[in-house]
């Protein structure tokens, strides 16, 4: 039992089956690279594995007793007046399901909303759901990608599930099964999108072999609805075109980009335009001819507009490295500082990508302020799915938790409720183009994430871009039950597993915002306290043997906090009202401060590092319960990964405590830390 299927695994439902259930499935468009005929094929693979019933599928026949999958334009030309009527209920890529004991009818806007609704009525069929339901839904927001950080020689930037699923040897590779099977599963969760190469680019992926490679993908993307869509190195013009530069204003250079442009729609019609990593840890980009990065991001978006493409320009923007040396000097404020004011400048189909945090995918970080910055803007969200900082899949760490963190808080903008997922829809500023981005790097592996329960959080990712409201603990168990099945016990055991994991790993990683404390120069992997400090890399604690914390304030620090808005840097700015759990993040303070709950704050590091190893622990116990309800393989496999982790949390857990026990002198109050 392999995990590739992941929640598409169609397992066969035990328990009673009720008898009205579609004869004949009617996919009303035939050509194979069609999601609507995808949707046909599914229906029938879903039949089979959780029914293990056969039926068969055309693209004529009755809407009576069968399952009818089409867009609206289908339906209306299949049945006229007989077909629903629901086009005023549905924006683009969305569908109305309609299922009436054996009579179902699926309707999407378009063929890709069509297809997500026979994945909808499948996961209805596999959790075991055969009510009749009727409703329309609708996505949140039209960007809803995935970011891959897939390197041309098949090695993959920070991707912990072995090699590319696109590229070997510099070459796009010729068997792209896996990169089907990839689509198959972004469709079912509603990505439109997916970046296959690494934001760090290549400018060979350009290049007209690579064109030509790229479009092969995107050939196999397209029966699921999954548009592809390229990073880009900026010096390309340079490197690939041979021009003597790349300055986003040369003419030169703007017929080059022009050029690729077109080649690439030449071979994939439906390109969906490109992600731009540009003046960052070492990338070049429009601020080397001092340029904006306004009009660096213009210069891609142009040549796109004719095709409906976009231009996701990444806003993780900092090749100025910082000087620890210098108390004011802070990396988590240059997004604000080179965004905020070009507000205004960004063409329509320019789309700023934020990470959730001003720093890095930390365990715990506040909503970075850029999303209160830009009201003039196209912006996204960007999420990672991949644990970079997280455990690596090696460590249960349910995300959604932390996303919600971000996605719920309240920037106050204008003294009125905006909430970054309604910044990030479009919705609090009146944006046509919106949405989210998340860093997944699947690879080989046949888990794809090199864990079966790392893949909730794909799962969840997509499930919460079409609709940023749904409860993490109602999506995860979907999942669950998707994955392994609808018996109660294992729903509960991973459903707690899951929800205490995030909780877990920050007490046992980096407490009350001081960031994840494990390795900074290479792996981020492990604890390495020690290399936060006296690094350019500007993640720094500034711990000493008194005293921790950045000091980001506006009257003594960095400034940081007053990037927000009024009543948001006024609660950060003082003590009293910052956050516990962001202390760190927003404060220098002794290790004996005393914290909202009580207790210092070197005993609240002594007290979370076990409390949180002590939960990894029980994981293991927990899901050894599971035995016998589980298959074998992916017990074992699900099993080892528990133990791995409650080893490591224990590692974890005793170097930061001997650490910042060395560093303060300060004994534990329970006498746990030190030698004895
Ligand atoms: O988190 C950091 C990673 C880099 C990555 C960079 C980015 C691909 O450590 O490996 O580069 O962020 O997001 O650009």
């Amino acid at each position: 039992e392999t995990g590739r299927d992941a929640w598409l695994r169609y397992a066969r439902l035990t328990g009673h089956i009720p008898s009205a259930l579609p004869s004949s499935i009617v996919a009303l468009n035939s050509s194979t690279s069609s999601p609507v005929h995808t949707a046909g094929q599914e229906l029938q693979k879903g039949f089979s594995g959780i029914l293990g019933k056969q039926v068969a599928v055309s693209s004529t026949g009755k809407q009576a007793s069968s399952a009818v999958v089409g867009t609206v334009a289908q339906f209306q030309k299949a049945f006229g007046s007989s077909a629903p009527n629901v086009s005023a209920e549905l924006i683009e890529d969305g569908f109305w399901l309609s299922v009436k004991g054996s009579t179902v009818q699926i309707v999407g806007q378009n063929e890709r909303g069509a297809l997500y609704g026979a994945f909808e009525y499948l996961s209805m069929l596999a959790q075991g759901n055969f009510t009749n339901v009727e409703f329309a839904t609708n996505p949140a927001a039209p960007i809803r990608w995935i970011n891959s950080w897939d390197n041309m020689d098949g090695s993959i930037t920070r991707g912990f599930g072995g090699a590319s699923v696109f590229f070997a040897d510099g070459l796009v590779l010729s068997n792209l099964t896996r990169a089907a099977e990839y689509a198959r599963l972004l469709s079912s969760i509603r990505i439109n999108a997916a970046v296959v190469n690494d934001v760090n680019a290549d400018f060979h992926t350009v290049n007209s072999t690579n064109i030509q490679g790229v479009g092969r993908i995107a050939d196999v993307f397209r029966p699921y609805g999954v548009q592809l869509a390229l990073s880009l190195d900026f010096a390309t013009p340079m490197e690939l075109g041979g021009l003597s530069t790349y300055d986003p204003l040369d003419d030169g250079v703007i017929a080059f980009w022009g050029n690729i442009t077109e080649q690439i729609y030449d071979r994939i019609p439906d390109f969906a335009g490109y992600l731009v990593k540009a003046d960052s840890e070492g990338t070049p980009g429009p601020l080397v001819y001092n340029r904006t990065l306004a009009q660096g991001a213009n210069l891609f978006a142009r040549p796109l507009v004719p095709h409906g493409g976009i231009v996701m320009y990444r806003a993780f923007v900092y090749n100025q490295l910082p000087n620890e040396s210098d108390w004011q000097a802070d990396r988590a404020n240059a997004a604000v500082n080179l965004f905020a004011p070009l507000d205004g400048q960004f063409d329509d189909n320019v789309v700023v990508q934020i990470k959730y945090g001003p720093i890095d995918f930390q365990v715990r970080e506040p909503a970075s302020p850029l999303f209160a910055n830009l009201p003039q803007t196209n912006v996204a969200l960007e999420l990672q799915v991949c644990q970079e900082y997280l455990g690596q899949q090696t460590h249960l760490v349910y995300l959604p938790p932390l996303w919600r963190t971000v996605l719920d808080f309240d920037l106050r903008v204008q003294n009125e409720t905006s909430l970054v997922r309604d910044v990030i829809t479009g919705e609090r500023f009146n944006r046509r183009l919106g949405g989210s981005a998340a860093v997944v790097n699947v690879g080989a592996n046949e888990t794809w994430l090199g864990s079966h329960l790392a893949m909730s959080n794909l799962y969840a990712y997509g499930r919460l871009a079409w609709d940023w409201s749904l409860d993490s603990e109602a999506v995860l168990q979907d999942w669950t039950r998707l994955t392994f099945g609808t018996e109660p016990t294992v729903v509960s055991t991973i459903s707690t597993m899951s929800m205490a994991s995030w909780p877990a790993y920050e007490n046992y990683s980096g407490n009350l915002g001081e960031q994840t404390l494990n390795d900074i120069l290479y792996t981020h992997f492990g604890p390495n306290p020690q290399t936060l400090d006296n690094t350019v890399w500007g993640q720094w604690t500034r711990a000493d043997h008194t005293s921790i914390g950045m000091d980001r304030t506006v009257s003594n620090g960095t400034g940081f906090s007053g990037q927000y808005p009024a009543e948001v840097a006024a609660m950060f700015e003082s003590v009293e009202t910052t956050p516990d759990n962001l202390l760190l993040w927003f404060h220098h303070v002794n290790y004996t401060q005393k914290l909202k709950s009580g207790d210092t704050v070197i005993q609240h590091f002594y007290d979370a590092h076990y409390e949180g190893a002590q939960t990894a622990a029980e994981f293991v116990g927990m899901w050894e319960g599971l035995e016998g309800k589980v298959d074998e393989q992916r017990f074992d496999e699900v099993l080892y990964r528990q133990t791995f982790q409650a080893g490591h949390a224990i590692l974890w857990r005793d170097a930061i405590v001997n650490f910042y026990h060395n560093a303060s002198g300060i004994a534990d109050e329970k006498g746990r830390v030190g030698t004895h």
